[in-house]
């Protein structure tokens, strides 16, 4: 068992203190802003006592360390989830509410860093919680954007993206640690010089802008072990401080582009999910924050170890993508210019350091640079990936003679392009997908030339998520009911959950489960009544698409479908029909005008069916607003049905399809990324599945042969519906939702008509929906079916996940931490 992190009487106290302390103020006059600041130096302050003891633990072990490195951490809300994992939440909530304060309020006041864009971030986050857990010593490494993912406002339903200005009042779980700080150059030009003394050339960057990185380090709290590890991002500032001597030196404008340039690379974290950007500005954060992650990792390494040729036995860097690949090319760097040592020696380092995980297959999302833009930025980076593209082409050579082809296919760079995850595989020890048929897709589709070079790089590890904030934070009733059934192991072993399994035809228990279920959409009902000012049945179906909105994650085919019934309630109104509330949330890209344009026309399609008097509210369509992680852990709490509905191949692997497993609603989806394995473990029959495979999909895209036209002019209930986005059904401008009808036919307008297959797959949908609608209809037999995708969840924790990544890539040695006897005394 834990120590006792908080005595209630000394919490209370330092709340007070803090208060009084930081704003002058008694408790009673307080806003719930300084309190929820009061509350949160309280708990750093127990945190802090964790943290130096995991440092002294990690010092005297001297673990091998993983550096997670990735350009977005979304770690939602931190106040309640470090609670929780600190085995405190209990006792504070009490506590405050001996003060008056009501805890949950209190939880509202944080903002959401919001330093991501949806799977990727999130699962980086996921991660450094499941690292902590299992005592793994683990850093994030990433950047500290001054404005994380905006805040989506819907305006005459309209997407609107305002600013997320997330430090504003200042982060309460947040250190700055300017000692740590480091150089990161831009731009100038390499100067080669001949070593008499080595008789080895010297590369000499000069003439470049400078950046000072500073770090700010936030605790990540291990569940109830002590372990406190550090999620380390990077502020930006000009290394000379711009002051009055620049005037007397005419050093005016450069101090003050020093200054742009530095308050540039943190200003924001761009909005795109899987598709690259193009833009200088990413470049220059890439390599920002990898230079400054790399250079602290080195020296942290050689303050307790001399050979920096044992570096691997030590130190281990994960790319989260391709975003981070630049830390090839700069452990070189730093290898070759600053420790000395020669290329085959920093290639053996950087080679058995460096790991790369792929999260998608979407060609836009491939990332290419420009040379001309790479080489002007990074002139010294450059020509190491110049010289491994040279090195590595003669690889390919000899293994394949005369095949040209080959070298076009795979080179590094190629076409006046950087191709960074050619680098990645190439330099990587370990490459791996997200999902069991993502990972296939990857060896026998996108990257099936590097596969069969180098088969034994590629591995799998299957996505998950953490359930201590998707239950046990979450939906705090289901939690507490699973620890009465089963005890509270499930917390750190998901596998446990699995128990849950012999209360499956338990009426009773399935009752009590289905109550939960309902008093939670009670919770959303009442969230949706506030901010969308819609009234919802909770006991209408609770049907969910919450994610960023794409065309390949098709919420097209979700509003389509819910036009289609609307057209059937309309045209025979005595049918039988189960209430049913759809509820979207989703932010599009800023700059994706169709996905914009989706948004605008599933509100729209919910001003029209949600007044209509005539459907009797048998239908109704939400569109909740700024979609994140906090109001996620309601809304995953709160469904009946799990839409997950991507073209087949496309999504890698999802991780909300397994946080609404584990909330207990059933799957309705294609066979899809981590889908797959979703059924697999719950059953066919506990799932809705419909579609065409992945198979199908590539080999229509590889030999043509898909019509949508044809559909369209043969099936006379999907055409209505399409002919009602341009006839005036949802909108006065008949133009306004033109180009989405123009993109699922063959008009001249499009290249690709209907490229994820929108209507190839809508009867097979429409057949999936009406059998959930049976199912749901049948209460016994939906309550079992909801219990049973809790119940078959254990596999998607990410604890196993990172168990999984310790054991086949990163070789960590787990370390226990114990509270300190100063600590303790407190
Ligand atoms: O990564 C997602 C995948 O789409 C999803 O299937 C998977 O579950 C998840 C975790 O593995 N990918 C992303 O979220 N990707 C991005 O957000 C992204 C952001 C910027 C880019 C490219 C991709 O330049």
């Amino acid at each position: 068992m834990i120590d006792k992190q908080f005595d209630k009487e000394t919490f209370k106290k330092s709340v007070k203190d803090n208060v009084k302390f930081l704003y002058r103020r008694k408790l009673e006059e307080a806003t719930q802003e300084q309190l929820f600041q009061a509350v949160s130096y309280t708990v750093k302050d127990v945190i802090i006592d964790n943290w130096l003891d995991t440092q002294n633990a990690y010092e005297a072990q001297d673990p091998k360390i993983v550096y997670y490195m990735s350009m977005e951490f979304l770690m939602g809300r931190a106040l309640g989830n470090n609670l929780l994992n600190l085995g405190a939440y209990g006792e504070v909530k009490e506590a405050l509410e001996e003060l008056g304060i009501d805890i949950n309020a209190l939880e509202d006041q944080e903002p959401d860093p919001a330093l991501g864009n949806g799977g990727l971030g999130r699962l980086a986050a996921c991660f450094l919680d499941s690292l902590a857990t299992l005592g793994y010593s683990a850093y994030g490494c990433g950047i500290r954007y001054r404005y994380g993912m905006f805040k989506q406002e819907i305006r005459d339903g309209y997407q609107v993206e305002v600013p997320d200005a997330w430090l504003e009042e200042g982060y309460p779980f947040e250190l700055r640690r300017p000692e740590y700080a480091k150089e990161v150059h831009f731009g100038g030009y390499v100067r080669v010089e001949y070593d008499q003394a080595t008789g080895q050339n010297k590369f000499i960057h000069e003439g470049y802008q400078a950046v000072k990185a500073i770090p700010y380090d936030m605790p990540i709290v291990g569940y109830e072990n002590n372990v406190v590890n550090t999620l380390r991002i990077w502020d930006a500032a000009a290394i000379e401080e711009f002051g009055f001597d620049s005037f007397d030196k005419g050093d005016y404008k450069k101090a003050v582009e020093q200054e742009n340039l530095a308050k540039d690379i943190v200003n924001v974290l761009y909005p795109n999910d899987n598709k690259m950007s193009g833009k200088e500005l990413r470049l220059k954060q890439q390599y920002f924050f990898v230079s400054a992650s790399i250079q602290a990792a080195i020296e942290k390494y050689k303050k307790t170890h001399d050979d920096i040729k044992k570096l691997h036995e030590k130190v281990v860097f994960q790319m989260n993508d391709t975003h981070p690949t630049m830390a090839v090319a700069e452990l070189m760097r730093i290898l070759m210019d600053q420790e000395g040592l020669g290329w085959d020696d920093a290639w053996a380092v950087t080679t058995k350091c460096v790991a790369y995980t792929n999260h998608t297959i979407m060609a836009e999302a491939l990332e290419k640079w420009p040379i001309e833009l790479f080489s002007r930025l990074l002139p010294r980076v450059y020509q190491i990936i110049e010289e491994i593209n040279r090195r590595f082409i003669i690889e390919v050579q000899n293994k394949y003679p005369g095949n040209y082809e080959k070298i076009k296919k795979m080179a590094i760079i190629y076409d006046g392009q950087v191709k960074m995850a050619h680098l990645a595989i190439v330099a990587g020890f370990s490459v791996n997908g997200v999902a069991r048929l993502h990972t296939e897709i990857l060896k026998n589709q996108e990257l099936k030339d590097f596969y069969e070079m180098m088969p034994e790089k590629f591995n799998n590890k299957t996505n998950g998520i953490t359930q201590r904030r998707f239950l046990l934070h979450g939906n705090q009733n289901l939690a507490a009911w699973i620890t009465d059934h089963i005890g509270p192991d499930w917390i750190t072993d998901l596998s446990q959950i699995g128990k849950l399994k012999v209360y499956a035809d338990d009426e009773k228990a399935l009752q009590e489960f289905m109550n939960i279920k309902f008093q939670n959409k009670q919770r959303l009902a009442k969230y949706i009544l506030e901010h969308n000012g819609v009234e919802v049945d909770p006991h209408s179906i609770f049907d969910v698409q919450v994610k960023r909105l794409h065309e390949y994650k098709r919420q097209l085919l979700n509003i389509l479908h819910v036009i289609y019934l609307y057209n059937q309630i309309k045209l025979h109104p005595e049918m039988e029909f189960y209430p049913r509330t759809f509820i979207f949330g989703a932010k599009a890209s800023a700059a994706y005008e169709r996905a914009k344009k989706i948004i605008k026309l599933i509100n729209c399609v919910a001003d029209v069916v949600n007044n209509d008097p005539s459907i009797n509210g048998k239908i109704k369509v939400v569109f909740i607003e700024n979609y994140r992680v906090s109001n996620a852990e309601m809304i995953f709490a709160a469904a009946d049905v799990s839409e997950q509905i991507s073209t087949a191949s496309k999504e890698a692997s999802g991780t909300g399809n397994m946080k609404f497993m584990l909330n207990g609603a059933p799957t309705l989806g294609t066979m899809d990324g981590a889908n797959v394995e979703i059924v697999e473990e719950v059953g066919q029959e506990n799932a809705f599945i419909f579609g065409m495979s992945a198979d199908q999909i590539i080999n229509y895209e590889n030999h043509g042969g898909y019509d949508p036209d044809f559909i369209y002019n043969t099936d006379a209930e999907i055409r209505q519906v399409l002919m009602q986005l341009i006839n005036g059904t949802f909108s006065s401008d008949t133009e306004l939702f033109r180009d989405i009808y123009d993109s699922l036919l063959n008009t001249k307008n499009c290249s690709r008509a209907d490229q994820y297959f929108i209507l190839g797959d809508f009867r097979s949908y429409a057949e999936a929906q009406k059998r959930v609608e049976a199912a749901y209809k049948d209460e016994k037999k939906w309550a079992k079916m909801a219990l049973l995708n809790t119940a078959c969840s254990g596999k998607f924790s990410s604890d196993r996940t990172i168990q999984e990544y310790v054991d086949d890539i990163w070789h960590l040695d787990k370390v226990t931490v114990t509270k300190s006897s100063e600590a303790a005394e407190k």
